[in-house]
C-alpha cells in the first residue's frame, strides 16, 4: 500500500473532544490520516527569524506530522496576503474585498517553492501526494519541476469562482495552468467543477473528455468529491458528560424558549450580518414570537490580522447590540452572541438543544456545521436545518429548508416555518439528511479521493459531464 502524504498550509491534528476552533479541513484531515500510514506536512503556525527549511517531526493525535516555521514576511505576504486577502475573497465572489499586490503574489510563489524544497527529501517514489486548498495551488507544478513523477492530487475546499472573476488576478493563467500538473483535482460540487471547466476551456484552451481535462499532453481528472463529517466520531459525543451538560445548561437557561443556533468562524463569507438582519426582521414581523425564542450565535474570531475581519467583528457587535437594545426585556435577551470556541462534545450538546440550525453563508465550498447540526439531532424529535442554497452542503442536504441568504424575508419566513414545523415533517427531513451525513462521511470522502489519486479509472468508462 502506498503512503499518503497530505500537504496543507497549516498542520493542526485534531483530537476528538478537545477545545477547538479549527476549520473544517483540520477536523476532516486528521480523521482521514489517522487511518492511513500517512504524514501531514505543512506550516507549524510558528514564526522564525530566518527560514532554514528545518522540519520538526511529531506524532499528534495519532497522526505523523512534519512542520516548518515561516518568516514574518512569508506570513505577511503569503498567508495574510495572497491567501487571505486575495484568493479567499476572490474565491468567495467578493471582488470588492480582493486586494491585488505584487508582494502578495511574490510571497505566495516563494512560500510554495519553500514547501516544495522542504517536502522533497521526505518523498518516496510510490507515495501518493495530496495537496490541500488554495494556499498551495502551484505546489504540484513545483514538485513536477523538481522531477517528481508521483501521483499528485489537489483538493479545493472553497468554491471555484466564475471565470469572469478569476481573470481579475494578474497571474491567473499561470496559476490555473499550474493546477493541471496534478493528476486529480477534487471539488465539493458540480457547480465549482463546472466553473473551473469554463475557465480552463475559455482561457487555456484545455480540452475536456469525460471526467478528464487535457492540456499540453497532460491529463487531469476533475472529481466531484464532497467532504463529509467524521460522523462516527462526532455522534459518539452523544451521552457524554460534556455533551449532556452543555445541552442541559442551554435548555435550562432557555426557560421553555426555543433556541435558534448558528456556529461559524467569524468570516464575511458566512453571511452573519444577513442572518442577524433576518432575525431582526422576524422579531419585527412576528411579534408573537418575541420572548418565545432566542438566537445563540457562536462565532470564534479568525484571521484577526486582516482588516476585513476586524470590520465584520465590529459590524456584528453593533448589530447584535442594536437588536438586543431594541427588543430585550428584563428577562429576555433575543441574541446571545459568543466569540469563543467550544469542544466538539459541547457543540454536539448545543446543537441538540436547538430547535433551529441556521447555516446561511453567502458562499461556502461545503460547510460542515450543517452536517454537524444534523448529526447531533435526536431522530425522534429533531430540529430543523435552515440552509443557504449557496453552501455546497445544500446539494446533499436538500431536505433542509433551503433559503436565499440575501433575502431577510425569505430567511425570516424559513425560521418561522422551522419553529412551527410538525414533528412528522421534521422527522422525515431529518432522516433523509442523516442518511447522507452518515453514508457520505469523511472516510467515504477520503477513500473516494484516494481511489482516484491511486489512478483507478472512473466506474462508468469516462462518462460525459453532466
Ligand atoms: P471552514 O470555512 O472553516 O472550512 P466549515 O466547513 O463550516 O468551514 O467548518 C468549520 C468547523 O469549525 C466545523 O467543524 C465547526 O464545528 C468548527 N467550529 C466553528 N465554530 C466553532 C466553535 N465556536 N467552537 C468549536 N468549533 C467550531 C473550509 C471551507 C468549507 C468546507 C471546509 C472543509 O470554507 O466550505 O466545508 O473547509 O472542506
Amino acid at each position: 500500500m502506498s503512503r499518503l502524504i497530505a500537504i496543507s498550509n497549516r498542520v493542526q491534528a485534531a483530537q476528538a473532544g478537545e477545545n477547538s476552533n479549527r476549520g473544517g479541513l483540520a477536523v476532516a484531515l486528521s480523521a482521514a490520516l489517522r487511518t492511513s500510514n500517512g504524514i501531514w506536512f505543512g506550516w507549524s503556525g510558528e514564526q522564525t527569524d530566518e527560514f532554514s527549511g528545518q522540519i520538526t517531526f511529531r506524532r499528534e493525535a495519532g497522526v505523523a506530522t512534519a512542520t516548518i516555521d515561516l518568516e514574518a514576511q512569508d506570513i505577511d505576504e503569503y498567508y495574510n496576503g495572497f491567501a487571505n486577502r486575495t484568493l479567499w475573497p476572490l474565491f468567495h465572489y467578493r471582488l470588492d474585498l480582493t486586494e491585488i499586490a505584487r508582494d502578495f503574489a511574490g510571497g505566495y510563489a516563494r512560500v510554495n517553492a519553500r514547501f516544495a524544497n522542504t517536502v522533497a527529501p521526505l518523498l518516496e517514489p510510490d507515495d501518493l501526494i495530496w495537496v490541500h486548498d488554495y494556499h498551495l495551488m502551484p505546489l504540484g507544478k513545483g514538485l513536477r519541476d523538481r522531477g517528481f513523477a508521483n501521483r499528485l492530487g489537489f483538493f479545493l475546499h472553497t468554491p471555484w469562482p466564475p471565470a469572469s472573476l478569476m481573470v481579475s488576478l494578474p497571474n491567473h493563467r499561470e496559476l490555473v495552468a499550474s493546477l493541471l500538473s496534478y493528476d486529480v483535482i477534487g471539488f465539493h460540487t458540480a457547480e465549482w467543477r463546472d466553473s473551473f471547466i469554463d475557465y480552463i476551456t475559455t482561457h487555456l484552451n484545455a480540452r475536456i473528455e469525460g471526467e478528464f481535462a487535457h492540456l499540453d499532453g497532460r491529463m487531469t481528472r476533475l472529481l466531484i468529491c464532497p467532504i463529509g463529517l467524521d460522523a462516527t466520531e462526532f455522534m459518539s459525543a452523544q451521552g457524554t458528560e460534556a455533551a449532556l451538560q452543555a445541552e442541559q445548561r442551554l435548555i435550562t437557561s432557555a426557560v421553555g424558549r426555543q433556541v435558534i443556533v448558528g456556529v461559524d468562524r467569524l468570516d464575511y463569507s458566512k453571511g452573519l450580518q444577513e442572518r442577524f438582519l433576518a432575525y431582526e426582521q422576524l422579531l419585527n414581523t412576528r411579534p408573537d414570537l418575541r420572548e418565545k425564542v432566542f438566537m445563540l450565535q457562536i462565532a470564534p474570531p479568525s484571521r484577526g490580522d486582516v482588516a476585513s475581519y476586524q470590520q465584520i467583528r465590529a459590524d456584528l457587535n453593533s448589530l447584535s447590540g442594536g437588536i438586543n437594545g431594541e427588543f430585550a426585556s428584563i428577562d429576555w435577551v433575543p441574541v446571545r452572541y459568543v466569540n469563543k470556541g467550544y469542544a466538539r462534545e459541547e457543540l454536539f450538546g448545543i446543537y441538540r438543544a436547538s430547535r433551529v440550525g441556521l447555516v446561511t453563508p453567502l458562499r461556502d465550498g461545503m460547510n460542515l456545521v450543517a452536517k454537524e447540526y444534523v448529526a447531533a439531532q435526536d431522530p425522534q424529535d429533531p430540529g430543523v436545518l435552515v440552509l443557504s442554497r449557496f453552501a455546497g452542503a445544500s446539494v446533499q442536504l436538500n431536505a433542509a429548508l433551503i433559503i436565499n441568504p440575501h433575502s431577510s424575508e425569505d430567511m425570516a419566513d424559513a425560521i418561522a416555518r422551522a419553529l412551527t414545523m410538525p414533528l412528522e415533517e421534521r422527522k422525515e427531513r431529518h432522516a433523509a439528511m442523516l442518511k447522507s451525513v452518515i453514508e457520505e462521511d469523511v472516510r467515504w470522502w477520503s477513500e473516494k479521493f484516494i481511489e482516484a489519486l491511486s489512478g483507478e479509472e472512473p466506474q462508468e468508462s469516462r462518462p460525459k459531464l453532466a
